[in-house]
């Protein structure tokens, strides 16, 4: 048995998260056409006959404007500290830049074996992929390189044989029949969120966090009780939407998704409330568990 950590680590949007979930071939992580969807290290736990690999998707690496985006930054690059092997992921249909070669610094002085994977190129023609690895492969000494689709599965049963090469001979990590690590409440506010991310335009997508404030049974459903938390007034009007059609929208959305991973047929109720400026409190943060709180002894 062989096991291992991997991080899939890129720029926001590159497919990380799709990645993900092809790998597993399960939605655990929450994918959209906005840039930085994601903002925590999420856990997804594969296990084959012969093998056990744990990979760790991060937030994409930019340029922050606030305490979330610096803290996002943190939990991507500190999860190259604890991984076995990286998979550098680049959007194949953007040009090279500064941000990438800052991810690539990164990725050289954590000495780790780093494989690229060029994503998208179900969007390019043969002999631009082509042109692609040539000119990457004179930027870095990767260990491997894959030109892959994470959305139309290209590639991805060869990249995972060629990781377990990278293994190493090792324990069990997680049960084998265990595909991630965290609750269910986290997937549920992560479904709320991403409905929002695809509905909304220019900063709402950003300015928004959302939580569960109870869960509990009425006339033997579930009820969920979330609340979407905006920066703003005028975000929370948006939210609301022309005599409500947009937090309706998102409600319908949501519970088809919710109820979909829960199995079982829901009450969603959604309550909006503005947190003036939360992407740049600590405590805030703390609460909404995007910043750890360090537990004194
Ligand atoms: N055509 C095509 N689109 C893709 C592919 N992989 C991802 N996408 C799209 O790219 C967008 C971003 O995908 P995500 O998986 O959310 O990207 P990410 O790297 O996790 O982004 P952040 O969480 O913001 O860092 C979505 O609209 C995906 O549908 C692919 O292989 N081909
Ligand atoms: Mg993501």
């Amino acid at each position: 048995m062989k096991s291992g950590f991997i991080a899939l680590i890129g720029r926001p949007n590159a497919g990380k998260s799709t990645l993900m979930n092809n790998l597993l071939q399960q939605k655990i992580a929450i994918i959209s056409p906005k840039a930085q969807t994601t903002r925590n290290q999420i856990r997804g736990i594969l296990t084959t006959d012969d093998a056990q690999m744990i990979f760790i998707d991060t937030p994409g690496i930019h340029k922050p404007h606030h305490a979330l985006g610096q803290q996002m930054n943190k939990e991507a690059i500190s999860a190259i500290g604890s991984v076995d092997l990286i998979y550098y992921l680049i959007d194949a249909t953007q040009e090279f830049g500064k941000g990438d070669q800052f991810v690539l610094d990164i990725l050289a002085k954590s000495k780790l074996p780093v494989f690229l994977l060029l994503n998208k190129i179900d969007l390019l023609s043969r002999d631009k992929v082509m042109d692609l690895l040539l000119s990457y492969n004179k930027l870095f000494n990767f260990n491997e390189v894959f030109p892959i689709s994470a959305k139309d599965g290209f590639n991805i049963d060869e990249l995972i044989e060629t990781t377990k090469n990278y293994l190493h001979d090792g324990i069990m990590y997680y049960p084998k029949d265990q595909v991630c690590d965290y609750p269910e409440q986290f997937i549920i506010c992560e479904l709320i969120r991403e409905k929002i991310l695809y509905l909304t335009d220019e900063e709402i997508p950003h300015s928004i966090a959302v939580v569960i404030e109870r869960m509990g049974r009425k006339k033997g459903k579930l009820l969920i009780n979330a609340m979407i938390l905006v920066e703003r007034e005028s975000q929370k009007g948006i939210i609301i939407g022309k005599q409500g059609k947009m937090i309706k929208q998102i409600g319908i959305d949501a519970r088809k998704d919710i109820e979909g991973l829960l199995g079982e047929s829901i009450y969603l109720e959604l309550f909006i409330r503005v947190e003036k400026n939360w992407r740049n409190r600590t405590s805030k943060l703390q609460q909404l568990g995007y910043i750890p709180i360090d537990i004194e002894d």
